[in-house]
């Protein structure tokens, strides 16, 4: 009997602190889920966005985070329209300009229209050429074939709020001019960006595999939180974005 007793006791026991923490990790989950609500909306983060962030076998950290490397090629999941808009719906670069493999590379958003290709250090040179102006690391992946009008949108965590200084790798067959918009608002206007046309180069289609990387293209404000930032290709195209870099400043 007293056995009995005591088990019912213990029984009762565990379950109230079962059921204490439950209720705990509840209050836990709706204030993590306020605190993020309030952020995403003091962040300025477009309520309606349906757009999420990419996530891979090698990547899933989440938003990019800022300051840091903005990876082009990382565009958020969503489709035309939403992550992104390209002029034409099959990616020229994975499964086309590079074969279907079955390799990480090759087949990087294989299904998707914006166009992604990685630099190649081969003999005869193509990404390791004598015209780089700053030589890009080997098999990293960018955003290549832009045309006007083109974009790609990103989800990024600010962990610092601040003024930030902006830079790009990239090629540039000729003179073209991209903009940056935060939370679907331009934030910079048109930015030029130089040529990377080298004339003594006489093979025609490396013109596009001449790397620089060039900072302080743009200062823009950024709010801590949640926020988006888009990439716009506004004129001539015919410009591969690896990464853009933001620093904060001050
Ligand atoms: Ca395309
Ligand atoms: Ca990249």
């Amino acid at each position: 009997m007293v056995k009995s007793v005591l088990f019912i006791r213990l029984v009762q026991s565990k379950n109230r602190e079962i059921f204490i923490r439950m209720k705990k990790n509840r209050i836990n989950f709706v204030y993590a889920f306020c605190i993020g609500v309030l952020l995403s909306c003091h962040s300025g983060f477009p309520g309606d966005y349906k757009g999420t962030p990419y996530a891979d076998i090698k990547y899933h950290a989440g938003p990019q985070i800022i300051p840091g490397k903005l990876q082009c090629e990382y565009y958020d999941f969503g489709g035309e329209g939403i992550a992104y808009h390209d002029s034409d719906s099959i990616n020229s670069g994975s499964g086309r300009l590079n074969p279907a493999d079955g390799s990480y590379l090759n087949e990087f958003r294989i299904n998707e229209a914006v166009d992604v290709s990685f630099t190649k250090f081969r003999d005869p040179p193509i990404d390791n050429n004598p015209y780089n102006l700053v030589e890009p690391e080997k098999d990293q992946l960018y955003v290549g074939w832009t045309s006007p009008g083109e974009w790609v949108k990103y989800t990024v965590n600010v962990i610092k709020a601040g003024n930030y200084q902006l830079g790009i790798m990239y090629t540039s067959n000729k003179n073209g001019k991209i903009s940056i918009s935060v939370n679907d608002k331009d934030a910079t206007g048109p930015i030029s960006i130089p040529s990377t046309f080298v004339e003594s180069d006489s093979v025609a289609w490396r013109q596009w595999h001449h790397w620089n990387y060039i900072d302080r293209i743009a200062f823009i404000d950024l709010k801590q939180g949640l926020q988006t930032i888009t990439l716009h290709t506004v004129e001539i195209g015919q410009m591969n974005y690896d990464y853009i870099n933001f620093k904060w400043v001050k």
